[in-house]
């Protein structure tokens, strides 16, 4: 397809522009040429194949001329090391960015398409479990919009996060197959394959001039081979790329064995190199502490290591250069593996000294951390390292002896419980390696992801390493793309904004601040609510298709969408829930606003409170859907197999918003921003980016409640006793004993008992009771205030027009100043 300059409104930006009849013969040439059918033969499926390869004709340029402006510079890189990305579908993204959407959506309608319907046949792509993952995602949609030259690397996984399914209520997990039949968007590039050892011994060599060398005999090698996924930025100024490492054998399959008849065992080590990219891990927050994660770590960061280092060399020849010329980022601590390969490449392979190659690590690795959830940090036993990766574990050993002696040592001298507290190594019948540890030790920056986490980082999670190293840990608050999650989501509510504040808004998300004094313009707040509306029946639309239930889009949708976590909370929206349920029955006139409350996530397979969690509610549901007493007044949906392509027809659809979490325990959050961008209220706690929505938009636009971060931690200390709110607050304990009936699970008591011990005997560790009068008072409130339309939509616009810092551009020109030092080169 033929690229020309933009036209005129977008004169700056050298966006590749199609005509409508361009684009439809590009997409009947792939139709034809790519895939080889017709149009009166073709699906859907193929429809949209070939609307994406056409798309690729017009991204494949930009990705070529953004190589090699960036490669004809040598510039300086961020690489983004994340064994998550949750990217979804790129089709209707891609478009946007390259702001071809309305051109496609026309040139399809010629033909007979409609676009959306092909979007729709798009699987997502869930190479992540939750927020971390979309955060990576959104992170790479920033850097390539702002021009930064940036990779993420990351894991081809043959099976994303799991498909979820409910059967009689009970979450079951059923595998995803994104590329079963192939993906448009990919590249192979069987040029840059990586060959990695595992397993094996280190042999030490003594040269009487040069000391001692190591050697590691490898027991075992995996073929790492490279997928590209192309990032196009808003405006299509720079393409970057996504890699993704697949896991192969080195040897396709035994010729010998085969040839002797043993055609299963042939195909066995395959079988196992490519177990390692197979799946991805479906935890969140907890660590999955087998074998084969380990090595999928390491498999990912060797690969990525490599990848660097190859093309560093292509334009260098100085290892002091490397620093300058690579940054490269840890997403949590997944890719910790990178610090000792990075290290056993310089001293092992390139020959370097040891104390030029620590200097060159420190200036070269930045940490951000996720978590302040202990179950979280990542801990790998010693026994185990020895076997995978036994000349890592030395290599680990040496930068722990050093940090203890050079550093804690000097600092405090003789003080044996801070190097048990510090070192690396967990001393222990089962040792273990501590990979946070590592990261801080080794890491120049160390970010945590919102200001009030950052802080505890620094006081609770790392206080030592926060007196030892005081310029290391500093704070980039998340952000969330604008491009996906308004401009692409909610195409009604971007319209409204392009006509009233012009539509830069989507590069300079400031530019929101421009809809705050029509936040009282009656004409403005109709516009807003008639959106929501209209966002609300498509939302109605797909729960009366996938659960075969109804409900009134003049209800007010309360919407809880994230992984099912305890700390989360959702048992407390439960719990208000039910309280709700119960005044109804008791007082078939009790006075409240219309409710739909929907749920959408999912349980890690082995927790066992969250999928009682996701049981009850459906179990919940059923019931109270079907109550005829109850009016319609209370709904309650939970809707299966929560994904990024479903929560971009959720957060449009939201009146409120739940961020209940146990204040201290959720980092950040991100879809709390993605909601009130959307114009949803937020009824929340004052954890994570919370407070800083609060301060951006005034917590009396919000419905804040519950125990403040210090409030917890009193609380935690004094000695928290649930019982005491159980017993004195007789609605609270009417509504816990209900759980212990057959009410929801008639002929079975006791299904959902769980849930009450969880909360009374086994000490309600999240704190639910104690925030629960709260939580019901904060939920009048938006009762109250939902009656009145034009106070309700006068806060909505205030919250969607504060949101201007939860911006991923922003996050990443936060890292960018603060710890990449990069510099953009968009392609002119
Ligand atoms: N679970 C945090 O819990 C944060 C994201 C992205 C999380 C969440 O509050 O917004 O990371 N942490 O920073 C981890 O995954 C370890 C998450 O998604």
């Amino acid at each position: 397809m033929a690229t020309k300059k933009m036209n005129k409104k977008t004169e700056s930006v050298a966006v590749p522009s199609v005509t409508c009849a361009e684009m439809q013969q590009g997409i009947i040439d792939r139709l034809h040429k790519g895939l080889a059918t017709d149009k009166n033969k073709a699906n859907n499926k193929a429809w949209w194949n070939a609307t994406c390869l056409a798309v690729n004709e017009l991204v494949f340029e930009k990705l070529t001329k953004t190589h090699h402006n960036h490669a004809g510079k040598d510039t300086r890189a961020v690489n983004y090391l994340s064994l998550e990305f949750l990217m979804g579908r790129l089709l209707s993204n891609n478009l946007q960015n390259l702001q071809v959407f309305k051109v496609t959506e026309e040139a399809l309608k010629g033909l007979g398409k409609d676009l959306y319907e092909l979007c729709d046949e798009e699987p997502d792509m869930a190479l992540g479990n939750g927020g971390l993952g979309r955060l990576a995602a959104c992170f790479i949609d920033s850097l390539a919009t702002l021009g930064y030259p940036a990779i993420g690397y990351g894991i081809h996984y043959e099976h994303g996060l799991f498909k979820q399914e409910f059967q009689d209520g009970r979450q079951i997990e059923r595998p995803d197959t994104w590329r079963e039949y192939g993906n448009p968007w990919e590249i192979c590039r069987p040029e840059s394959i990586q060959l990695i050892p595992l397993y094996g011994y280190v042999e030490t060599l003594y040269d009487p001039t040069e000391g001692a060398k190591k050697i590691w005999h490898a027991g075992q090698k995996l073929k790492g081979v490279p997928w590209d996924i192309p990032i196009v930025g808003y405006g299509a100024k720079t393409v970057n790329i996504l890699r993704l490492w697949e896991s192969r054998a080195s040897e396709a399959f035994d010729w010998d064995v085969f040839n002797a008849g043993g055609y299963v065992d042939s195909q066995a080590e395959k079988s196992r190199a490519e177990t390692v990219s197979k799946v991805l891990y479906p935890n969140d927050s907890t660590d999955a502490g087998k074998e084969l994660r380990l090595i999928q770590q390491y498999f990912f960061c060797a690969c990525s290591v490599k990848d660097i280092l190859r093309r560093f060399k292509r334009a260098n020849s100085d290892w002091n250069e490397l620093p300058k010329k690579v940054a490269i980022q840890l997403n949590d601590t997944h890719p910790t593996m990178a610090i000792p390969e990075l290290m056993r490449i310089l001293i092992d392979l390139e020959g370097l000294d040891w104390d030029f190659a620590w200097d060159i690590c420190q200036k070269t690795f930045a940490y951000t951390n996720h978590t302040l959830l202990p179950e979280a940090l990542e801990k790998w036993s010693v026994g185990l390292f020895e076997k995978v990766l036994p000349r890592h574990l030395e290599i680990i050993y040496e930068i722990n002896a050093q940090f203890l002696k050079n550093v804690v040592e000097k600092k405090w001298p003789g003080d044996d419980q801070k190097k048990a507290k510090l070192s690396i190594i967990e001393e222990s019948d089962n040792r273990m390696v501590r990979m946070a540890n590592l990261c801080v030790i080794t890491a120049y920056k160390v970010n945590g992801v919102a200001a009030v986490h950052s802080e505890l980082v620094k006081t609770d999670l790392f206080p030592e390493f926060h007196e030892l190293f005081p310029t290391k840990l500093v704070n980039v608050t998340n952000g969330v793309t604008p491009r996906r999650w308004l401009k692409t989501c909610n195409p009604g509510l971007a319209t409204l904004l392009d006509e009233t504040i012009g539509d830069d808004w989507v590069l300079n998300l400031d530019k929101l601040k421009g809809i705050l004094p029509k936040a009282t313009d009656s004409k403005f707040q109709q516009r807003f609510m008639d959106i929501k509306k209209q966002n609300k029946v498509e939302m109605a639309k797909i729960i009366k298709e996938t659960t075969g239930v109804e409900v009134s889009v003049d209800a007010i949708f309360d919407v809880q969408i994230k992984r099912l976590h305890e700390y989360k909370r959702q048992q407390l929206n439960l719990i208000h829930i039910l309280t709700l349920y119960k005044r109804l029955l008791e007082n078939p006139d009790y006075d409240m606003v219309p409710r739909v409350f929907l749920f959408g996530a999912k349980a890690a397979p082995g927790y066992h409170m969250a999928k009682e969690i996701i049981f009850a509610l459906n179990k919940i549901a059923d019931k109270v859907n079907n109550d005829t007493r109850i009016k319609d007044k209370l709904k309650v949906v939970f809707l299966p197999n929560y994904r990024v392509s479903l929560a971009e027809k959720m957060f449009p659809a939201a009146d409120i918003s739940e961020q209940i979490s146990t204040a201290g325990l959720e980092a950040s959050g991100t879809g709390n921003m993605k909601f009130s961008l959307n114009g949803a209220l937020t009824v929340g706690t004052m954890d994570g980016a919370n407070i800083e929505m609060a301060e951006e938009i005034g917590e009396q636009h919000m419905f804040i409640f519950g125990l403040s971060v210090d409030e917890v931690k009193d609380l935690k200390t004094k000695g928290y006793k649930p019982y005491d709110y159980y017993y004195n607050n007789p609605e609270l304990k009417s509504v816990l004993d209900w759980l212990d009936s057959d009410f929801f699970t008639p002929g079975h008591p006791g299904l959902l008992s769980d849930i009450k011990r969880s909360l009374l005997e086994w000490g309600d560790e999240y704190l639910c009771l104690a925030d629960y009068a709260s939580y019901l008072e904060a939920h009048q409130k938006i009762d109250a205030l939902y009656r009145d339309q034009a106070a309700w939509a006068e806060k909505a616009i205030l919250n969607a027009g504060a949101m201007g810092k939860f911006n991923s551009d922003r996050s990443i020109e936060d890292y960018a100043s603060k710890i990449w030092k990069l510099k953009k080169f968009p392609i002119a």
